[in-house]
């Protein structure tokens, strides 16, 4: 073998006839896409983090008229297959993604609309700011959506919604897109063009089997699940049990994340693992005036203010956080959060979402925590 040591004669690197053979030497490697890693190791394989997504922050106050007027333009119906629009990064150019894993969107429906059922190998939440009258109907079983409500369609069920009311409604979709796209996974169907039951419970099937607290159907137990088969986490649970965990922080008792923050994460109960085999989903309550460490992780995030208000700083810059502002935390941006305190909007609750399932089963999920 030939090494730096035992190479025949003396070698001038810098001699012209050198570097002429080494242009050519990387000219014929180019015509056959050879790429030498020597020439490109601090793209590749960086020190740390270097996401093209950036930190950004949308305003519901535009978000929503948008959406709307779509609806007076644009139809729902089979091809389009729903009224979603994308939130687009601006670090990430061409792609209607929030992060490199992520999709975000505002789905619109119109009074009485109805979207078609069709399914896919990408998995969906849907987080419920505000209204009601929609039920979307996941494999047949139809799901009343409410306010600060969280509802699943793990990949490969069938899933339409509809509109039974007088009013509009909209909602922010999560989606693992992005993900899927990059590893080539895609897979569509279409189902039936209306939804399948109409009916409108106010318990969905779902819910009547896997909705007790640490009630585990003796016909399903002892066998784990990849999603969680509960499609709906419903707001009066989720409040709570985040004030639940205030309370007994005033008290003196464990529970909270840290001093004035409660959070919870919605959960498969076949599994007590993320309620998403790719997305995790999170409530948060900071109570008013918390401010919350620094931290870092390589997980990517979208938040959604739910009520209250406050700051959220990313990259030592500051955004002021109003009613169902989205606002993205990119892969190793240094975070935190502060609750508004002493006015009518006191305390903050984000809904959050975040890629941190995948990067957990693959052992590449890092975090870092300041102050
Ligand atoms: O509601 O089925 O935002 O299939 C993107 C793709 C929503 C949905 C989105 C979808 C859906
Ligand atoms: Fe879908």
């Amino acid at each position: 073998m030939t090494t730096l040591e035992n190479r025949p004669g003396p070698v001038d690197f810098d001699s012209p006839e050198h570097q002429g053979k080494l242009a050519e030497l990387y000219r014929d490697f180019d015509a056959v896409g050879m790429t030498p890693l020597w020439r490109t190791r601090e793209g590749l394989m960086p020190h740390h983090p270097e996401p093209r997504a950036v930190p950004h922050l949308w305003r519901w106050s535009q978000l929503y008229p948008l959406a709307a007027r779509s609806a007076d333009l644009v139809p729902v119906g089979r091809g389009g297959e729903r009224r979603a629009i994308g939130l687009g990064n601006p670090g990430l150019p061409g792609d209607p993604y929030a992060t490199p894993t992520l999709w975000a969107a505002i789905q619109y429906l119109a009074p009485r609309e109805n979207a078609p059922e069709h399914r896919h190998s990408q998995s969906a939440f849907r987080f419920v700011l505000e209204g009601e009258g929609v039920w979307t109907v996941v494999d047949g079983d139809p799901v009343a959506m409410r306010r600060g409500d969280l509802l699943l369609t793990p990949g490969w069920h069938f899933h339409g919604h509809q509109n039974v009311s007088d009013t509009p409604m909209a909602w922010l979709d999560g989606l693992d897109i992005p993900l899927v796209a990059a590893t080539d996974q895609g897979f569509f169907e279409f189902g039936p063009d209306e939804v399948r039951d109409k009916a409108t419970p106010d318990r969905s099937r779902s819910e009547r089997l896997w909705g007790g607290p640490g009630l585990t159907p003796v016909s399903a137990a002892g066998r784990p699940r990849p999603s969680s088969p509960l499609m709906a986490y419903r707001w009066a649970h989720t409040d709570a049990a985040l004030a639940a965990q205030l309370e007994l922080e005033a008290e003196g008792q464990p529970g909270v994340v840290e001093p004035g923050h409660a959070a919870v994460r919605f959960t498969n109960p076949t599994t007590g693992g993320d309620a998403l085999t790719t997305i995790r989903t999170e409530m948060h309550r900071l109570r008013g005036g918390t401010r919350t460490r620094r931290s870092r992780t390589s997980a990517s995030s979208v938040w959604q203010v739910f009520s209250g208000g406050g700051t959220v700083t990313m990259d030592g810059l500051d955004r002021t956080l109003e009613h169902g502002d989205v606002f993205v935390v990119p892969a190793w941006t240094e975070f935190s959060l502060q609750a508004a305190d002493g006015s009518a909007t006191d305390g903050l609750d984000l809904f959050a979402f975040s890629d941190a399932p995948v990067l957990e089963k693959l052992s590449l999920l890092r975090t870092e925590v300041s102050n």
